[in-house]
């Protein structure tokens, strides 16, 4: 089946609310090159949310980078789905390395994201992805099969379906190295079967599997071409409007 690419920008910890505003301006104004056939989105820090939301042109939807689980409560520091929804949110990161392993997030709170953005409504963007060291073990298969396979522990195959996966080798991110197109397209077609044997190829087929790590409009375009990678998941190109173009160019 055909599945409608995608193109989700990653900002991370960058941005003030005057470099956002810029972006989402000079966004609007090359808005003509984002075209029906793809969706796109970014994933924004907390703090700029609300100015995308008002600023942002309208193909371009609303992500945040995480969540806590519960609804509301005594947990300091932390943002609830509900409030996310309320700020259109439609994407939320769930399970991305940097808060694997600078924020120690297993994969059974990584789960407990999933199910939490799935339950308000919103789509989890489910990160999985081996370090080099397990790469270099021969551990890629199994590590990614772990960490999809836990990551989706609490979903029904219903809602399966509708989340998106990124696989980002570790050692690809903000590295400036990527892995090739066959490497990535071989790990994304082993998830692809892991939610076959574990689903159904119905579901298998739904799910839009994404590739991150040093994508940028010059290489996008070579993953998307893949037949089992449907977009990219893209961290420092996404921070100028004219390459988030340029990226979205490529694809069309
Ligand atoms: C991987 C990616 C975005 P970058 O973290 O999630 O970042 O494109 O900078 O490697």
């Amino acid at each position: 089946m055909s599945r409608v690419p995608m193109l989700i920008g990653n900002w991370k910890m960058n941005k003030t609310l005057q470099e956002a505003r810029d972006f989402a301006q000079r966004l609007g104004q090359q808005s003509m090159h984002l075209k029906p056939g793809c969706e796109y989105a970014i994933c924004a820090p907390y703090t700029s949310l609300h100015l995308l939301r008002v600023m942002l042109p309208a193909q371009v939807q609303l992500g945040a980078q995480n969540v806590y689980h519960e609804v509301s409560g005594a947990y300091t520091g932390e943002i609830s789905a509900p409030m996310l929804v309320d700020f259109g949110t439609k994407f939320v990161l769930a399970g991305h390395s940097e808060r694997r392993a600078i924020f120690g997030e297993s994969n059974e709170m990584i789960a407990r994201k999933v199910s939490t953005i799935m339950k308000a409504g919103m789509t989890p963007i489910l990160c999985v992805g081996e370090t080099i060291a397990e790469r270099e073990a021969g551990q890629t298969e199994h590590v990614v099969k772990e960490q999809v396979l836990s990551g989706l522990a609490n979903l029904e195959s219903g809602e399966v379906e509708t989340l998106v996966i990124a696989y980002e080798p570790v050692w690809a991110i903000g590295t400036g190295k990527t892995a090739s197109v066959d490497d990535a397209g071989q790990v994304i077609g082993w998830i692809r079967q892991i939610l076959v044997d574990q689903f159904s190829s119905s579901v298998a087929n739904h799910v839009r599997i994404l590739y991150g790590g040093s994508v940028k409009a010059d290489n996008i375009a070579s993953f998307v071409g893949h037949p089992e990678i449907d977009g990219g998941l893209v961290g420092g190109a996404s921070l100028e409007a004219d390459s988030f173009v340029g990226m979205a160019k490529a694809i069309e």
